[in-house]
């Protein structure tokens, strides 16, 4: 195998030292205004905004570039509706049995349920498939690297690009997805990582009101 090339580094751009503090300051102050929306609105989203934010998401960091992941976009209504569906079944069995006490009480102050209209309602359904093996041209089977790492940080890219677009998200996981790989046709070998649901607020959405741990509570300087 030939050694790796490299080319010099052109991408970078240096602020003046004060920039870069007002360049953190005002994307702090952007970022925490994102908030996970729950109630949606039907309105359109132009395609090329979700294929942008995608791209950002595509250039995320992962273990040694392979970029183990696969975004299905899902717009059409009946698709939606067979997501909805196959999501509020295991949604039922998760918050009428198989959730534990526990895990219930915890996710009381989210005042979330088995129903999942905003699968159906909101423009986009973006469902992330992380990739744990990948298939050589030749048929092997390759495995790849910090698979849940690396599709964290991408979908985190994708989460933020969202916001800074000027949209809302709702990270949607129901448990089991399998049926995610049966409904949009993917290989067995990628795992469904989540359902990020994507549009505008309804006009009357509301938020929980819960807040984040300080930075005393989460962050260490040494
Ligand atoms: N998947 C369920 C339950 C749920 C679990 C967690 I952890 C959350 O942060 C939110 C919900 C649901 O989507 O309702």
């Amino acid at each position: 195998m030939s050694a790796p090339g490299f080319i010099p580094l052109t991408t970078y751009r240096e602020f003046p030292a004060q920039e870069i503090v007002s360049r953190a300051k005002s994307f702090r102050d952007e970022m925490l205004r994102r908030r996970t929306v729950r109630q949606f609105s039907s309105r359109p989203v132009p395609r090329e905004v979700i294929e942008n934010c995608l791209s950002v998401a595509r250039s995320a960091p992962s273990g040694a570039n392979k970029q183990p992941w696969h975004f299905v976009v899902v717009s059409d209504a009946e698709v939606k509706a067979k997501i909805r569906t196959a999501a509020e079944e295991e949604e039922r069995r998760f918050y009428h049995g198989r959730a534990p006490k526990e895990w219930l009480d915890a996710l009381a102050p989210l005042g979330t349920d088995e129903n999942k209209p905003y699968l159906e309602v909101a423009p986009y359904l973006i469902v992330i498939f992380a990739q744990h093996h990948e298939i050589s041209t030749d048929g092997r089977k390759m495995k790849n690297y910090y698979v849940t790492e690396s599709v964290g940080i991408a979908t985190g890219m994708l989460i933020s690009a969202i916001h800074m677009a000027g949209l809302v998200a709702l990270t949607h996981t129901p448990s089991p997805m399998g049926f995610l790989n049966e409904i949009l046709g993917r290989p067995v070998q990628e795992k469904p990582f989540l359902i990020l649901v994507v549009g505008y607020p309804d006009g009357e959405a509301h938020v929980p009101d819960i807040s984040k741990k300080s930075s005393e509570e989460c962050v260490t300087f040494i």
